[in-house]
């Protein structure tokens, strides 16, 4: 059951509604650095418990980012959740219980648990798991089970979920953008979805000194095999001096690969002394996980990442040497 239909989830209702309401305790749970499907689908499915009368704690591991402050009943969101194991845990846009972070434990206690995702499903248990890889987003899934409920979609609850879908298909211009979710983008609409609220703030906002930390990023632009391969690095003076902090760097690693000759960007940040952090991008047959492989990380084919334990100009050198060597065998 790794796709799923819109009317094969719509469908779904009923079972789902049974173990929401035969649970006394319910708590609600989202990867660690939480992302705007994560906090969108955290956050509609608690306005779904509220229509249904369940108390109930959202949890994630980390603060959401500052860009994802102005989503519906954000202040719902806590970072731990109540020692006594619940009935019920419900976890969305996750496809590895580590990633729950120190939340882990607490929903691995509860007596049964409700999964759903759009991610290849790893190994996740769960009594009731509704994983459906062809949906762009966690929030998708949301809005096909609760489409035909009784559960009416307010317009906080149609504001979390779009968010959800803007982001996981950067604004539909990821190839999981499908017609179905440009039709449910519509219907959120016309729920009252604040369109201009969400890209305001996600994609037309960015803090100083995010701005700042950029123009040194680009300063320190290398580029090599004939302008195909770009890289840059932000160390920690930059950090430093810019007061930017690590989610500022989202997106920088795309304006390395926009370059009309590049096919592997890669961007690497110190984020603290001994830690670097790895992000690679490519284009079109290029395989940026071998280049992930090579320091332990891993990926998609487009779109990889992973951390070295070093010092970063020595991350540097050998990302680099691995990058041309990918290239060349692509
Ligand atoms: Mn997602």
């Amino acid at each position: 059951m790794a796709a799923l239909s819109p009317a094969e989830l719509g469908a779904l209702w009923p079972e789902l509604e049974r173990e929401i309401l035969a649970a006394e305790s319910i708590i609600v749970g989202t990867h660690v650095n939480p992302d705007g499907d994560a906090l969108g689908s955290a956050l509609a499915f608690s306005q779904v418990l509220d229509q249904l009368g369940k108390t109930h704690v959202v949890a994630c591991h980390h603060e959401p980012p500052s860009y994802l402050r102005f989503i519906p009943h954000l202040d719902r969101l806590q970072l731990s959740v109540p020692e006594e194991p619940a009935d019920l845990a419900i976890v969305l846009d996750l496809e590895a219980l580590d990633r729950l972070g120190s939340l882990r434990p607490a929903f691995e206690q509860a007596n049964r648990m409700i999964v759903i995702d759009h991610h290849e499903p790893h190994e996740m248990p769960g009594d009731l798991r509704v994983i459906s890889v062809n949906s762009p987003a966690c929030a998708a899934i949301l809005a096909d089970i609760i489409k035909p409920s009784p559960i009416t979609m307010t317009p906080q609850m149609a504001t979390c979920l779009l968010t959800g879908i803007l982001t996981d298909t950067g604004n539909f211009r990821f190839p999981n953008t499908t017609s179905h979710s440009l039709h449910v983008a519509a219907e959120l609409l016309e729920a009252g979805a604040d369109l201009r609220a969400i890209v305001d703030a996600v994609y037309m906002t960015r803090s100083l000194p995010a701005v700042k930390l950029s123009s040194r990023f680009l300063a320190n632009m290398r580029l090599s095999s004939g302008d195909q391969v770009a890289w840059s690095k932000v160390g920690l003076p930059d950090f430093e001096a810019t007061g930017a902090r690590e989610e500022d760097t989202e997106g920088f690693v795309n304006d390395l690969l926009s370059i009309e000759s590049v096919k592997i960007a890669a961007l690497l940040r110190q984020v603290k002394p001994g830690k670097v952090k790895i992000s690679l991008r490519s284009r079109g047959s290029v395989d940026v996980t071998l280049v992930a492989r090579e320091f332990g990380g891993g990926g998609h084919k487009n779109a990889s990442g992973a951390s070295y334990d070093g010092d970063i100009d020595e991350a540097e050198k050998l990302l680099v040497e691995a990058m041309e060597k990918c290239l060349a065998s692509s």
